[in-house]
């Protein structure tokens, strides 16, 4: 038996540690653990309301804008604020292109490396002359000894595509996609103002109110946007995990405890009940029964995490977050969600196996696919053609609220009132997101986001149950100790977000160390 330590896990965002036990080569025991404390919610408390909007966006600088709107939707509610049309429709287009930056840069930079053998590209024998400046390009590096950050971590094993033709295929998807997220990120920056950390979304709707050279820009960017992620980057996932790999998809490994969570995101209707992305819940891989969320159920539990325990509950609305360094049993700075008690995946998995859409439960079946890392990626890209396809309806409604009038902003319900509480729950890249803000004297009395990755790699909660990730990880096989590769593949596919999740760095814990095996 062996333990091996992943400290600190790359090309994740944010502080990340992971331990494993492994058992006769297969993970026996697992540990999550957040290294980082940044504590955003206490920060909040006592300011203006709205100034939540700009400060919990700072959480991060990935999915900045997906904090934006969560509060955003949580102070709508607090004000009795009702969104215009226009409002809802340029906020769904500002985030749905942060979407087309994100999904597509996690599969590229952050995770491809994980399954490519990146020396197969100087064997590269086809005439292609994108290729073969590609070729060009890879070997010389490779000469040089300088193929970081192409060159994964660990060694090549049995799955790692090393085929000399599709090697070099995705690595010029990815040096294309670096071109494709700059300009999903323009896209954004069209309404945002700029991009990351959006200056548009404000409680009661948006501030940009557009032209029609905007909107027709905006159109123009999205077609090529869509072009591109239904030819290539689907196609290319969808190569990969029917193709090489093809066996990891069909084990399942990384699959988990088969609990789903989906708040339901980007807004149909004026009234927030209808979604793109639907809610609801699904336990223990039973996809013919999916339940509707309530969020009384949700409780965030510190039992293992350095955090004091609650004293009023662990609701989101009435707990806290109170560094406890010398806390007995913690062993991780991200709280332990829980859904009715239960441990629960969110994220674009979740998502896909709540909605079914019939094309991607198609290939599943197909396949005969199991939940694991490989049907994240999948999910992943599914999704974000769903969304980019979606996202030409809304600017066709857009340009028809334009020419009646657009209303972008509920100018009656902008300041704050003496009490209030709102919640807002929406679907952000990695998975549901909830912001829950308490207003006394005009002022935020307490503020608690409950973030995807917080969901994902939490620690274990009082009753003993392994968070998501942890659970993923037991039984994922290791059949060489020093070359722990399958764990890093599980931990990305979630494409975790530790910046996102514990929202001060603690010079105690923080020390950065290198992986090793014991
Ligand atoms: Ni920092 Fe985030 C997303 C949020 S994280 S990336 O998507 O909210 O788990
Ligand atoms: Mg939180």
């Amino acid at each position: 038996m062996g333990k091996v330590v992943i400290d600190p896990v790359t090309r994740i965002e944010g502080h990340l540690k992971v331990e494993v036990e492994v058992t006769n080569g297969v993970v026996t025991d697992a540990k999550s653990i957040g290294t980082m404390y940044r504590g955003f919610e206490p920060l909040l408390r006592g300011r203006d309301p709205r100034d939540a909007t700009y400060v919990t966006e700072r959480t991060c600088g990935v999915c900045a804008g997906s904090h934006g709107w969560a509060s955003s939707l949580a102070l709508d509610q607090a004000f009795g604020a009702k969104v215009p049309t226009g409002g809802r429709l340029i906020r769904n287009l500002m985030i749905g292109a942060m979407w087309l930056h994100d999904h597509p840069l996690h599969f590229y930079h952050l995770s491809a490396l994980d399954y490519l053998d990146i020396t197969a590209v100087a064997k590269y024998q086809g005439q292609d002359p994108g290729l073969l400046r590609v070729k060009d390009k890879i070997s010389k590096l490779i000469a040089a000894g300088d193929t970081a950050p192409l060159t994964p971590r660990y060694e090549p094993d049995a799955f790692c595509v090393n085929d000399p033709e599709l090697v070099t295929l995705a690595v010029s998807h990815y040096l294309h996609a670096l071109n494709m997220q700059a300009k999903a990120k323009k896209m954004s920056a069209l309404f945002a103002g700029k991009q990351p950390h959006q200056s548009s979304i404000v409680a009661g709707g948006v501030t940009m109110l557009p032209n029609i050279e905007v909107v027709e820009q905006f159109r123009s960017m999205l077609l090529e946007q869509i072009d591109y992620l239904e030819n290539i980057y689907l196609q290319d996932v969808l190569t990969f995990g029917t193709g090489p790999l093809l066996p990891l998809a069909q084990a399942g490994v990384g699959g988990g405890y088969g609990n789903f969570l989906a708040y339901g995101g980007f807004g149909l209707d004026d009234e927030g009940k209808d979604f793109l992305f639907k809610q609801g819940i699904v336990l223990d891989g039973n996809l013919s029964n999916v339940m509707p969320v309530d969020q009384s159920k949700i409780t965030e539990g510190v039992t293992h995490a350095w955090y004091k325990d609650n004293p009023n509950g662990d609701h989101p609305y009435d707990s806290d977050t109170v560094p406890d360094l010398a806390k007995k049993d913690a062993y991780s700075f991200v709280k332990a969600p829980r859904y009715d008690g239960k441990p629960i995946e969110v994220g674009p998995l979740a998502r896909m196996l709540v909605m079914q859409p019939q094309g991607l439960m198609d290939i599943i079946a197909k396949y005969n696919i199991k939940p694991g890392a490989v049907a994240r990626h999948a999910a992943r890209a599914f999704e974000t053609v769903i969304l980019a396809k979606e996202m030409i309806n809304w600017v066709n409604q857009l340009e028809a609220e334009m020419g009646k009038g657009l209303r972008i902003h509920d100018t009656e319900h902008w300041n704050p009132p003496a009490t209030g509480q709102g919640i807002g729950l929406t679907e952000v890249p990695r998975g549901a997101l909830g912001h829950w803000i308490k207003i006394k004297d005009h002022v935020t009395e307490n503020y608690q986001m409950v973030v995807p990755t917080t969901w994902n790699f939490s620690p274990k909660d009082a009753q003993g149950n392994y968070g998501p990730l942890e659970k993923a990880l037991i039984g994922v096989p290791i059949p060489d100790e020093n070359n722990p590769i399958n764990i890093v593949r599980v931990i990305r596919s979630y494409d975790p977000c530790l910046a996102c999740a514990i929202h001060l760095i603690d010079p105690q814990t923080n020390e950065i160390r290198k992986f090793k095996v014991n």
